[in-house]
């Protein structure tokens, strides 16, 4: 039994370095997906999340930076965000943090040095690094049935990598249900601009087909601060006529990514996206109305973070999980963490990676351990002096669950 904070500390420590990762949402993919899959120091610097600090910065033109090739746009934001300026800010931190695991020099400050260490190695190879070094055992991609580089991938090779799982994305079907009806007709489902019954039926054949082809562990959507259901707009419609019975039918979740406010400053491309409060009422709507469902949420906005918390509490088929996006600093996943610590004890995903770029994994990793480490030891001790013992089992299993056991239960796999 473990009476010491001190050795409490280095226990929590060790075990939450330690523990193999379930990483629940990333737009990562296998090598089988070819050039969807990024990776590299060129990739890395031109994340979306750096592209926005850079135009902190910069007074280019967007089209003129955009209209630039990755290696030249990869060169303006090194020179900009890293040479010209500290990079304190989150996302310049973890392109530090990448390099320093993989073992390149840090202080060189020499880009070619570092993209000829990329140079030398496979994806595959690089996959397998990059997992060993992130402690990362599996994660879930974003899979886009919608997306016409991803598609065809699906209906010839599909995905030969078990670490990688699916997720079906459905931001289409949601969002923009008009413009992606000529291409659902294309593919045979017999829909039509208004819901009928028929069209109803096939887009639940739809769904349905994707979930099997993709093995997908779950549907997924990003939706606006405004999304409300019921609701009498074709969004609310599919979610309760489609996807609601679909999930249920095939035991999946439905993940809902709520609160974002798409193309803000439209200029910027995927970097410009922003957020937004949304209602909570939705989501208890939901979880009450469909108590055989099970919701995964996650929110953008920081205000939604408690009255999610608690809604949890009201609701068990519903899944809190990661401190997504913008979120993702580390003075706010700690406060979350912690929110959710308190609230919802050990019952809820502490962070996922959102790793667009392969590499991004160990940062993100790295990063969020860290904190969520802190946290947890605190929350620990605060129960030690009550004169609670707590073993090392006991923190293994529950950090096992924080991190992978979780997601997987919830799932009832
Ligand atoms: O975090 C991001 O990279 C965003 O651009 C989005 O991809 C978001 O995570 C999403 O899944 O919609
Ligand atoms: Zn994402």
């Amino acid at each position: 039994m473990i009476t010491s904070k001190a050795t409490l500390k280095e226990i929590v420590e060790r075990e939450v370095n330690r523990v193999q990762i379930t990483d629940v949402h990333t737009h990562i993919y296998s090598a089988d997906f070819g050039e969807l899959l990024l990776w590299g120091i060129d990739e890395v610097l031109t994340y979306h999340y750096l592209v926005a600090e850079y135009f902190r910065y910069s007074t280019m033109a967007y089209e003129e930076f955009f209209s630039l090739s990755k290696k030249q746009q990869a060169e303006l934001i090194w020179d900009t965000l890293f040479i010209k300026h500290s990079p304190i800010s989150e996302a310049q931190r973890g392109v530090l943090t990448i390099l320093a695991q993989l073992g390149l020099d840090v202080s060189s400050r020499n880009l070619e040095e570092y993209r000829s260490f990329f140079a030398g190695l496979t994806p595959q190879e690089y996959i397998d690094k990059v997992f060993e070094i992130s402690g990362v055992k599996e994660v879930v991609m974003t899979n886009d049935p919608f997306d016409p580089l991803e598609n065809p991938i699906w209906e010839v090779v599909g995905n030969n990598d078990a670490r990688f799982k699916a997720a079906l994305r459905i931001d289409p079907l949601l969002n923009q249900y008009q413009q992606i009806l000529p291409q659902l007709q294309a593919w045979g489902y017999r829909v039509d601009k208004g819901l009928n019954k028929q069209t109803l039926e096939e887009i639940k054949r739809f769904l349905r087909d994707w979930v099997l082809k993709t093995k997908a562990l779950y549907m997924a959507c990003s939706l606006p601060p405004g999304y409300r259901v019921p609701e009498n707009s074709e969004r609310a419609m599919i979610v309760e006529h489609c996807i609601i019975p679909v999930c249920k039918e095939l035991n999946i979740p439905f993940a809902m990514m709520i609160g974002v406010k798409k193309h803000v400053n439209n200029e910027l491309g995927l970097a410009g996206d922003s957020l937004g409060n949304a209602d909570i009422e939705t989501i208890e709507y939901l979880c009450r109305t469909y108590p055989k469902n099970k919701f995964m949420v996650t929110m953008l906005s920081k205000e939604n973070q408690h009255e999610l918390a608690v809604t949890a509490r009201k609701f068990r088929n519903l899944m809190v999980f990661g401190c997504w996006w913008f979120l993702n600093n580390p003075s706010i996943v700690e406060e979350m963490t912690r929110i959710r610590l308190e609230t919802l004890g050990l019952s809820f995903i502490p962070q996922h990676s959102d790793a667009r770029v392969l590499d991004q994994l160990i940062y993100k990793w790295v990063h969020s351990r860290r904190i969520i480490a802190n946290v947890l030891t605190e929350k620990y001790a605060d129960i030690l002096d009550n004169h609670w013992t707590v073993s090392e089992e006991e923190i293994i299993r529950d950090v096992e669950n924080l991190f992978s056991n979780n997601f997987w239960c919830f799932l009832g796999k």
